[in-house]
């Protein structure tokens, strides 16, 4: 039965406001509504949906979780073949590629280039039909591919409807499906937890998650999507750059990546590289290269295509980061919270350009699931700067005489007795902080980058410290003197006056910054960030029993517990004394932001690359400075803040008149107002 016009329209409507919605969270990471809030909205636009099925339609974001069967993978034979791309490897392959794409189009002009990162996930293809979500494909051979339209349906970045009151009559969106770093970590997490096999990378988990026969499985593994380019179009003419193109997608709310640029020349398209090259480790995804594009698609068509590949883009890849090499032996290390790490110990061999002669095998388990023996050849891999890991064993290369690894019953630095939980995976030392390592493993994460901040304290210099006596705890670290320290190995009077300055300057961090850097079990930087804003001060954390800790956001049983158990230990109850006596006073983020700042007020938002800090520091910052962090950029936008990198985000603000800081511009004010406290 049809329903009511007045239904059809308030269907039409929570379609309409969960679609945004979805878009705010899934796309921009920039929600303007609580989870509940968008439950609220889902559950109503099911309520009528079920009272008037007539109202169901396929675009309807409730049709996304199909619980039926994906229908076996049916082939698709695509109207233009899916391309790949030919690789460049070297900065002479790229000059060689664009000296035959000038040849090609007899220029001696400085080419322009669309530039983007070349996701490591699966190739796409998208069908949408008057704007609405119509079918979608894998790349298969590039002729053909298998019809994957009803897991694709479930991937909730990707919307069932084209933002637009004009679409296209028949569009297909190419792209790749790929895994976030942090989904995948969770993925694996939870596989892990289950007894099932992690997977090795976020590429192999999107592609086993996106050909899964079943698409509810699909829709409970987080998948996410970014276009790259059109492929058949009919009822659009399309803007005549590859850059526009995209731009006119992100505005119909597809996700187009943020860290595409526009650039000048063969200059422009190492310069791209080498800045995303630093930036790969941080970004959310995972990335194998970058590719150029001619931005101009009159210059394309007119460079046309050589076999399978076009001759006007080429994927610039980064090194391999994948090795094999021989293990040496099994050390075990021994973490802040006496946690121990097999550590594997290699014949150092090049992974992406760095050698590698050390790599974590996690706990024990990981080390009897992936059956690693000492003297066997294993595949070593290291993404940016994480530690390398061993990702598999050649079994084919086993010796004979290869050793399974024991994990020691004594802790090989203190000697107390090793013990494991039984709902642990880790096997832990007993000593606590009599142990050395602990100590040594607790100043390093005091003193850590995004804890307490204290330049020039690494891993060697603390090693002294402890060795010497000169420290047990952090408190210490703020007696010392200038000449304790120049008495030390390879420390100069000016590396020591500089120390003793960090130190010191250290001592006014921001609430959340102490609370973490305290190595509290299970209290991470958000937890952290959390209990600040909730308590305002360290006595009030110190205070809380554990029914008030349980009121704090994401604050469950294991972590209040840790907290009460952290608090009541009278040595870390000493210390905590011992720091605020040295003068340590932490600020709180609210006594921060009452102040009037250039900020206060603004909605500020972040694109590009920060040298000096990451995107979450300096979200936090905005934050403490007065400012609201949005995810994209509109009339409603003050202030842009654009890093190395910038890509669209930029070029909008530019077109809408936005005032624009480079780095320096917000280094100065936070400089400016922390000076102020
Ligand atoms: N980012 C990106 N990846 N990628 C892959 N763009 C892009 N373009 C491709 C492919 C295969 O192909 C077109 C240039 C044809």
């Amino acid at each position: 039965m049809r329903a009511p016009t007045d239904i059809i329209q308030q269907a039409a409507d929570l379609r309409r406001q969960i679609a945004y919605h979805a878009w705010r969270y899934y796309v921009l990471d920039d929600p303007e509504i609580s989870d509940a809030g968008y439950d609220r909205l889902f559950r109503e636009l099911e309520a009528l949906e079920t009272a008037w099925p007539a109202l169901v339609s396929s675009d309807s974001p409730t049709q996304r979780v199909g619980g039926g069967l994906a229908n076996g993978f049916a082939p698709v034979t695509h109207a233009l073949p899916m391309l790949s791309l030919n690789n460049a490897f070297t900065d002479a392959d790229v000059s060689g590629f664009a000296q035959r794409v000038a040849d090609a189009l007899g220029s001696q002009q400085t080419l322009e280039w669309a530039v983007e990162p070349k996701f490591d996930g699966l190739a796409i293809s998208l069908i949408y039909q008057n704007g609405k979500f119509l079918a979608a494909a894998t790349r298969g051979d590039g002729a053909t591919g298998e019809d994957v339209t009803a897991n694709v349906r479930t991937i909730r970045a990707i919307p069932l409807q084209l933002s637009t009151d004009h679409p296209p009559s028949r569009l297909e969106v190419r792209g790749e499906v790929l895994m976030l770093k942090r989904d995948f970590q969770r993925l694996n997490d939870d596989q892990l937890k289950q007894g099932a096999k992690p997977f090795a990378n976020p590429r192999n988990a999107a592609a086993g998650s996106l050909r899964q026969l079943s698409p509810a499985v699909t829709a409970s593994r987080r998948l996410h999507f970014f276009a790259y380019g059109v492929g058949l179009c009919e009822g659009w003419e399309m803007p005549p750059t590859h850059s526009a193109i995209l731009t006119q997608l992100a505005e119909w709310r597809l996700p187009v990546s943020d860290v595409r640029q526009v650039v000048q020349g063969v200059d422009g398209l190492l310069g791209y590289y080498y800045t995303i090259g630093k930036q790969r480790a941080h970004l959310p995804f995972e990335i194998d290269g970058v590719v150029y594009k001619l931005n101009n698609m009159a210059l394309q068509a007119q460079v046309g295509y050589v076999a399978r590949a076009p001759r006007f883009a080429i994927a610039h890849k980064f090194p391999a980061e994948e090795a094999t090499t021989e293990l040496l032996a099994i050390e075990v290390q021994v973490g802040r919270t006496g946690a121990l790490t097999p550590v594997a110990v290699l014949e150092p061999v090049s992974v992406g350009g760095v050698t590698v002669s050390h790599a974590t095998l996690h706990n024990e388990d990981e080390v009897r699931r992936k059956d690693v023996r000492i003297g066997d050849w294993v595949n070593v891999r290291r993404a940016g700067d994480v530690i390398p890991e061993i990702v598999s064993v050649v079994f084919s290369r086993r010796p004979p005489n290869a050793r399974e690894f024991v994990m020691p019953t004594h802790c090989p630095v203190c000697g107390a007795v090793v013990i494991r939980l039984p709902d642990e995976a880790v096997a832990r030392c007993t000593g606590g902080l009599h142990c050395s390592a602990q100590r040594k493993q607790a100043l390093w994460h005091f003193a850590s980058r995004r804890a307490m901040d204290i330049d020039g304290l690494g891993e060697k210099l603390v090693d002294q410290l402890v060795d010497q006596g000169l420290v047990e705890d952090p408190a210490d670290l703020y007696r010392l003197t200038i000449t304790q320290l120049t008495a030390l190995d390879r420390m100069g009077e000016k590396s020591a006056t500089n120390l003793v300055e960090s130190i010191a300057a250290s001592r006014h961090v921001p609430l959340e910054r102490l609370v973490y850097a305290l190595g509290i079990r299970h209290v991470g930087e958000q937890t952290a960030r959390d209990l600040a804003r909730h308590f305002g001060s360290l006595t009030g954390i110190m205070q809380a029993d554990r029914d008030a800790l349980l009121v704090v956001r994401d604050v469950g049983d294991v972590v209040a517990d840790a907290i009460v158990q952290f608090f009541t230990d009278a040595h870390h109850r000493h210390v905590i004394e011992k720091l605020m006596d040295y003068g340590v006073e932490s600020v709180s983020r609210s006594a921060v932001s009452v102040r009037q700042t250039p900020i206060s007020g603004r909605s500020v938002v972040l694109t590009g690359t920060l040298a000096a800090m990451t995107r979450d520091d300096a979200r936090d910052w905005i934050e403490r400075l007065g400012g609201k962090v949005t995810g994209s950029v509109s009339r409603k936008t003050d202030l842009v803040i654009a890093g190395e990198a910038a890509g669209s985000k930029l070029e909008k603000a530019a077109e809408l008149g936005i005032t624009v800081w480079n780095e320096q511009e917000f280094m100065a004010l936070i400089n400016e107002q922390s000076g102020a406290h």
